[in-house]
């Protein structure tokens, strides 16, 4: 599987068990951290929420959401079971600026500032495979964002997990009726 990668989406602390703990979190990580093993799919690469304290869509700042993963917290690191597979280089930060919503991950930016798109393309990665949280939001944009650009997205339905079921339900429709492949 040269052409494939994998992108784990917002496997945070504040997004499992934490202010924004999404349903079904854990069994999200154990089953992408068994589906890395059992598939040994390489490279993999990570997309991390990273909010400043005052980020706009906060409560405190009228926005939707409780405080999470704020920069130099516990809630923004990666789940201790998936954090040895990350690497500076294939990390994509996003929601940085105190302005912007960024739910896809593909806008993120690793370290050196370049794009997910840019870093696929140079490791002529065509097919890209998704695990995340949460299905409605970062997932759902994300994987919208990698099919417009040209790859093919196939999302795991067993290393998902969601703000809301029916909103879970809805946006896994959405994405096949895009053509993602939900498996
Ligand atoms: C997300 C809510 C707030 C996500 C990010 O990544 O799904 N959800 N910020
Ligand atoms: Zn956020």
């Amino acid at each position: 599987m040269k052409d494939t990668a994998l992108v784990v989406v917002d496997m945070l602390y504040d997004f499992i068990d934490g202010s924004l703990a999404c349903q079904g979190a854990d069994e999200a990580v154990k089953n992408t951290r068994d589906y890395i093993e059992q598939s040994k799919i390489y490279p993999i690469l990570f997309v991390r929420d990273h909010h400043p304290a005052n980020h706009s869509s906060f409560f405190a700042q009228g926005g939707p959401w409780p405080p999470h993963c704020v920069q130099g917290t516990h809630g923004a690191d990666i789940h201790v079971d998936l954090a040895p597979y990350a690497s500076d280089d294939l990390t994509f930060f996003k929601g940085e600026d105190v302005d912007v919503e960024q739910y896809s991950g593909f806008e993120g930016l690793n370290p050196a500032g370049q794009s997910m798109r840019e870093v696929l393309e140079l490791m002529e990665i065509s097919t890209v495979v998704i695990c995340g949280i949460a299905t409605e939001f970062c997932v759902f944009n994300t994987s919208r964002d990698l099919l417009g650009a040209g790859f093919k997205v196939i999302v795991k339905k067993d290393c998902l997990a969601w703000v809301d079921a029916e909103g879970h339900v809805k946006a896994l429709k959405g994405m096949e009726a895009l053509g993602i492949r939900v498996e």
